[in-house]
């Protein structure tokens, strides 16, 4: 049986609740700056989660989600009035997107989620090497990161594998697989943390096993079904304990020593 060397995290939903109190509301002030009169709901933008990536998202929402009678307004084969390349408005209107939030990051509107900074301060104690592997933009994880735990803390990842960096985003495993090479590492030796089902696909593809903190968009998701090995509400803390939604795990707090547990188990 291969050691732990390495702790892989996703960053949105996982370590933080950014879909709903970051992106959701950097999109909206993007559609808002661009003039635009669209406005993502909550409850919308937690279908149009089933598409990773903004821009992708942005695609989506037009091509099933943007109401009929206004299909003539934007296609995906036509280019909005006024501008000359649809994939060239995508892009601004994701980068202003990016803009915004790095702002909300920086007004300090999304703090960790429970245990994540102990998790990771023990790791970094033991001596452990952690990595990132996440779909969002690179600049986002950057702020989330540098207003949460500290500009120091971009250096506790050895690799940060993130955005475009890889063609083709979660569900496919191409974002972990980028990171453990980087790493130099095999699935064998790391151990995925994620929060949502595409997420769970993307790890698991990568032979990684996972374990899911859930969030109130992916409660419901089939972690099961994609592959998951342990599934909690969140990582915990002594004077807060999670609760264990699917698998074997007796611990009331999610420690290392539980992350090495579970990769031996
Ligand atoms: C989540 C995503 C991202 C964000 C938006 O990534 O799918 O697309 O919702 O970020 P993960 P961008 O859970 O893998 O961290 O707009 O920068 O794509
Ligand atoms: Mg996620």
């Amino acid at each position: 049986m291969s050691q732990l060397e390495a702790l892989i995290f996703d960053v949105d939903g996982t370590l933080a609740d950014t879909e709903r109190d970051g992106h959701l509301v950097a999109f909206n002030m993007a559609f808002e700056k661009a003039g635009l009169d669209w406005h993502w709901s909550v409850e919308l933008y937690g279908k149009l989660l089933a598409v990773t990536g903004g821009k992708e998202r942005i695609r989506y929402y037009l091509k099933d989600f943007f109401p009929e009678e206004r299909g003539q307004e934007f296609s995906l084969e036509q280019t909005k009035p006024g501008e000359t390349d649809f994939a060239a408005f995508v892009a601004a209107l994701h980068a202003s997107k990016t803009e915004f939030y790095i702002q909300l990051m920086a007004d300090g509107a999304v703090p960790l989620r429970t245990g994540v900074v102990r998790l990771i301060q023990e790791a970094r104690d033991a001596g452990m090497r952690m990595a990132i592997a996440t779909t969002t933009t690179p600049a986002n994880v950057t702020s989330l990161l540098t207003h949460t735990l500290g500009a120091e803390s971009l250096d506790w990842f050895e690799v940060i594998a993130a955005g475009d960096i890889v063609p083709a985003k979660k569900p496919a495993a191409d974002i972990y697989v980028y990171a453990m090479e980087k790493m130099n590492l095999k699935a064998e030796q790391c151990l995925a943390f994620e929060d949502s089902y595409n997420g769970v696909l993307s790890s698991c593809g990568a032979n990684l096993k996972t374990i899911v903190t859930i969030n109130g968009y992916t409660a419901d998701d089939d972690f099961a079904g994609a592959g998951a090995t342990l599934v909690l509400s969140d990582f915990g803390d002594p004077e807060q304990p999670m609760t264990v939604l699917q698998g074997d795990c007796d611990d009331s707090y999610f420690s290392l020593k539980t992350a090495q547990k579970m990769f031996q188990a």
